[in-house]
């Protein structure tokens, strides 16, 4: 008998009937258990971002500094700026070039970082199901299934490589050695807006000094990360700030994005990452949407809100998100809706009452 979180919305995707997402073994036990391995398949969320190839960059170089075989296996599209912080001593394998393992590359173990939910790990899933008893998982989410027979939960963390750090320090990892602290920071700075959102706590101010103290150059990681951007994107933020529209007495701002939008100024999905946080700017804006037309009939939501602050309550986007399917975290969440542009503005529109009291 599962007894559901605060503000956990039932039917969630990322849930599974009967299953509580949260750490089963310690953060000794995991590393231990990582440290004997003869070998280590590290893998991800689809789509991977900062945190995602942060945490498993991290592992990676950890695993190979104690002496454990591991490669890292993405699946889904990957900014190229994010893939510009792999060396040439990484193995990173992306999923739609060298699909699962043969049977001669069989890993004895495999661990899923930044994600413990099956809907965010499509491309492996079938692949990974037979092997749950030897799947470890490394995660700050607060939602999740099945995924990984042994892992580790901490919802207390900011990002994942917060997460990872203990299980690194119990492993014996040195973090000032073999370009650990980089990818480390990286997963940190990006999952919280560069240490601007309120779950950038002393904790992770704390972790960030000791990543510096142990190698990390912030400003070259900063130009790198976020001073890359291309034309097109700026074209596409153009847009998106013309298109921008308020409901719920200005509390909630949207903007929309459409397919000619792309077409017509060569702009990448994964070049929009950010994007959703602008409008947040706004005073009286607590919370902003965009929303992209993915295909005909198809709209992604990004979904991102502030703390409470001037006695306004926090418009929880995870509940909002899961009203369509989706989710995340009470100030990021992201879902898609089988409905146009319109029609997905008007059915957020509809659902907005019961959040902004
Ligand atoms: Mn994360």
């Amino acid at each position: 008998m599962t007894t559901p979180r605060d503000g956990q919305h039932p039917g969630h995707p990322w849930d599974e009937p009967g299953f509580t997402y949260e750490s089963n073994v310690s953060v000794a036990d995991l590393a231990a258990t990582l440290g004997a391995a003869s070998s280590v398949l590290i893998t991800t969320h689809e789509k991977p971002d900062g945190d995602a190839l942060g945490t498993s960059l991290a592992l990676h170089r950890g695993l190979r500094q104690i002496g454990v075989r591991s490669w890292i296996v993405l699946a889904g599209p990957l900014d190229s700026s994010l893939l510009a912080i792999t060396e040439d001593d990484d193995d990173v394998r992306r999923f739609e070039q060298c699909g699962t393992p043969d049977e001669g590359d069989e890993p004895e173990l495999v661990a899923v970082v930044d994600t413990g939910a099956w809907t965010q790990l499509d491309s492996m899933k079938d692949w990974l199901r037979p092997r749950v008893d030897r799947v470890i998982g490394i995660d700050h989410h607060a939602r999740g299934g099945s995924v990984a027979g042994r892992r580790v939960v901490d919802t207390d963390c900011a990002s994942a490589t917060q997460a990872l750090v203990p299980v690194l320090d119990a492993m014996g990892v040195d973090l000032a050695q073999g370009g650990v602290s980089t990818p480390l920071f990286l997963g940190l700075a990006t999952d919280t807006g560069w240490f601007r959102f309120s779950s950038a706590g002393p904790a992770v101010y704390r972790l960030a000094a000791r990543l510096m103290e142990s190698g990390v150059d912030k400003d070259d990681l900063y130009a790198r990360i976020e001073q890359n951007a291309t034309p097109a994107r700026f074209a596409m933020i153009a847009r998106a700030l013309t298109s921008l529209s308020f409901m719920g007495n200005g509390a909630v701002a949207v903007m929309r994005l459409s397919m000619e939008d792309f077409a017509e100024t060569g702009a990448s999905l994964e070049g929009l990452a950010g994007i959703v946080n602008t409008p947040l700017e706004i005073g009286s804006v607590r919370a902003s949407i965009l929303l992209t037309e993915a295909a005909k009939g198809l709209t992604k939501a990004s979904f991102r809100s502030k703390p409470a602050s001037g006695g306004l309550g926090i418009i929880d986007v995870n509940e909002l998100a899961a009203r369509f399917g989706g989710g995340g975290h009470v100030h990021a969440a992201g879902a898609r809706l089988q409905l146009d542009l319109p029609e997905a503005a008007e059915a957020i529109e509809a659902e907005l009452p019961g959040f902004l009291s």
